[in-house]
């Protein structure tokens, strides 16, 4: 018999409701989160048998898929925590234990990789644009600025939850010299910008980029200017599933985040949209922690790191 709410371990529940009210946010944040609440479940939750701890670990993962519907980066922790071969209890337990710790070290090693591949293609005195919140972009930003390369960076405010602000701080502690704008402010500035870098919450396979909504707008402006285009993604963030041609399913959140007073409204609908779709052509270059790659190159990184094949996604 399936859990019921409340019984699932408290470490799921709680985490799952910390990323979707996102008290717990950013696509390699959650994934690492949720592999740690996933350790924490495998190895307290009750179960008699083998076939009963993995029907447990499904319902625990499926739980935690369930709070972003678009964070390809969930769907790629929950599997690799909580794959094993085992067939004795005990040692299933600390395998799936033993898939968590190994996630977390290597996600934080990517954030840190990726900045050593993406401030490579930084230069001396280069202006950054920088959208939302992004431990990765913030990654390449940061080498940058380590290896006294005299950047700049301008941050949006992202609205509707101003993630902006955390980058700002961000950037404040670090000392960088940086300005925010408000998200319709990017066009003005695109020409003083010399290069833009954002995070990813999904890569396809055909290299298109699922990041915060407004992402696409600056891709655009960016490619106006021939501004170059450059995401900073780990490759948990790229999504089997689009290799069959799944589309990725776009978060809508709550009207309240856009508009507080949305229930005042008679005709009017407030919308949310979370994020959206900017095509690989608009894409120079996407930086992962195994290399930097054209966004054409996506489905060698869904073949060859993910090991995921055509006939897998039939
Ligand atoms: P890192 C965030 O989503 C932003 O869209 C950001 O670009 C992306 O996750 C990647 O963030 P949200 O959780 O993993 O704010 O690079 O909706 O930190």
């Amino acid at each position: 018999m399936p859990f019921e709410r409340g019984q699932i371990g408290m470490s799921i529940e709680t985490t799952a409701e910390k990323i979707r009210t996102m008290q717990i946010r950013g696509a390699g944040l959650i994934a690492r989160q949720a592999a740690l609440a996933l350790k924490e479940f495998a190895l307290v939750v009750p179960a008699s048998s083998i076939e009963e701890f993995n029907s447990r670990m499904a319902e625990a993962g499926e739980m935690l898929l369930h709070t972003r519907p678009t964070a390809v980066s969930l769907g790629n922790a929950v599997r690799m925590v909580v794959r094993h071969k085992e067939s004795d209890l005990g040692v299933a337990r600390a395998a799936v234990a033993k898939n968590a710790d190994e996630f977390v070290e290597s996600s934080l090693q990517a954030v840190g990789r990726i900045g050593e591949i993406g401030s490579r293609r930084v230069q001396s005195g280069d202006c950054i644009l920088t959208h939302c919140n992004s431990s990765a972009a913030l990654s390449v930003i940061e080498k940058a600025h380590l290896e006294g390369k005299g950047i700049h960076v301008i941050a949006t405010e992202s609205r509707p939850r101003y993630q902006g602000h955390l980058t700002i701080k961000r950037l404040d502690d670090l000392g960088i010299d940086a300005q925010m704008i408000v998200d319709s402010a990017v066009r003005t500035v695109m020409n003083e910008v010399d290069l833009v870098v954002v995070g990813a919450d999904v890569i396809t396979a055909s290299g298109s980029l699922v990041n915060k909504i407004g992402t696409s707008q600056i891709a655009l402006s960016a490619h106006e200017a021939r501004t170059p285009f450059m995401v900073a993604a780990e490759t948990y963030k790229f999504s089997p599933e689009t290799l069959a041609g799944a589309p990725v399913v776009i978060e809508e959140r709550g009207p309240e985040e856009v508009y507080p007073a949305y229930r005042e409204l008679r005709s009017v609908r407030i919308r949310n949209p979370a994020f959206d779709v900017t095509p690989h052509h608009y894409i120079d270059v996407i930086c992962t922690e195994v290399g930097a790659i054209p966004p054409e190159m996506s489905y060698l990184i869904i073949k060859e790191r993910l090991g995921w094949q055509l006939s897998d996604s039939l």
